[in-house]
């Protein structure tokens, strides 16, 4: 049932009791349980993943997923964005600072493709008659990227920057979905307005995302925001994750963990491929 669902049929005060229940739970265990009286059964294996500065800064919680419900969301992970030749190349961003997130993404996929969690990619990028970019979006990545700019293609590179159908806007070859996996291709910085992810989650019955991709502070944020908001329960792996500026990186996972997790939880790649590892069936 949803939780709309739920309240409708019980009242805010049940609500609120199922809230208490949880809550003293997590006093006594450490662990933000599967709720099975709002999704159900588990569909696959209950597993507990550590996450960390939650609920205060320097303490260790858990979350327990099922992976039957859970999917490993790589975003972004273009030649655009860490490649030679791409539009983060192109505006002159050292690519070491977005090519970081490429091994620990590599190990997790192959870490997850052997169970039953799901993995979804996104891409972003724009129809080659670029009537989905906005207009101060393609002027101002001109400006930025000293005179080419979305849709135009640098000297000597691959194609037209952000533009669907080429090679420098697709998927580095080590993180290539597999026949299988559904990539949600967006115009946008998110990944909820004008496309079917939330379709593609529904079939799959997702209710856990497990977050990795570049950029942190861009696509990585507003992506995670919009999947909190709609109730998914967020897990950002913090260094399967590159920004253009790793100020901005450390900020913006920062910013996940005020108010004991604003948008979700954080932990690293290894300790979720050991969570897996222990708690998920092959
Ligand atoms: C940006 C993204 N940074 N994928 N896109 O423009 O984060």
């Amino acid at each position: 049932m949803s939780k709309h669902e739920y309240i409708a049929d019980h009242g805010r005060e049940a609500y609120l009791r199922r809230v208490e229940e949880a809550y003293e739970e997590f006093q006594e265990t450490g662990v933000f349980r599967y709720p099975a009286w709002l999704y159900g059964p588990p569909k696959g294996d209950l597993f507990k993943v550590p996450v960390e500065d939650c609920p205060e800064f320097g303490d260790t919680a858990y979350v327990e997923l099922d992976s039957g419900r859970t999917a490993f969301l790589s975003i972004d992970m273009q030649t655009d964005f860490c490649g030679e030749d791409g539009y983060v190349d192109a505006m002159g961003y050292d690519l070491s600072l977005t090519r970081r997130a490429v091994e620990p993404i590599e190990t997790v996929l192959e870490t997850v493709r052997g169970t039953d969690i799901g993995v979804v990619h996104t891409r972003e990028g724009h129809e080659p008659d670029l009537a989905d970019a906005p207009f101060n979006k393609v002027l101002r990545s001109k400006a930025a990227g000293n005179g080419v700019g979305i849709g135009e293609t640098p000297p000597g590179g691959m194609g037209p920057l952000l533009t669907r159908g080429n090679e420098n806007w697709d998927i580095i070859d080590e993180l290539a979905p597999e026949p299988g996996e559904p990539v949600v291709d967006k115009p946008t910085k998110g990944a909820f307005g004008n496309t079917n992810i939330e379709m593609v989650l529904a079939r799959q019955g997702i209710s856990y995302l497990v977050i990795a991709g570049i950029t942190t502070d861009v696509c990585v944020h507003t992506i995670m925001r919009e999947a909190n908001d709609r109730g998914y329960w967020c897990i950002l792996l913090k260094d399967a994750t590159g920004a253009t500026d790793e100020g901005n990186r450390k900020a913006a996972i920062k910013q996940i963990k005020m108010q004991g997790g604003v948008f979700g939880w954080v932990t690293d790649s290894e300790r979720f491929v050991d969570a897996v590892e222990e708690g998920v069936d092959e």
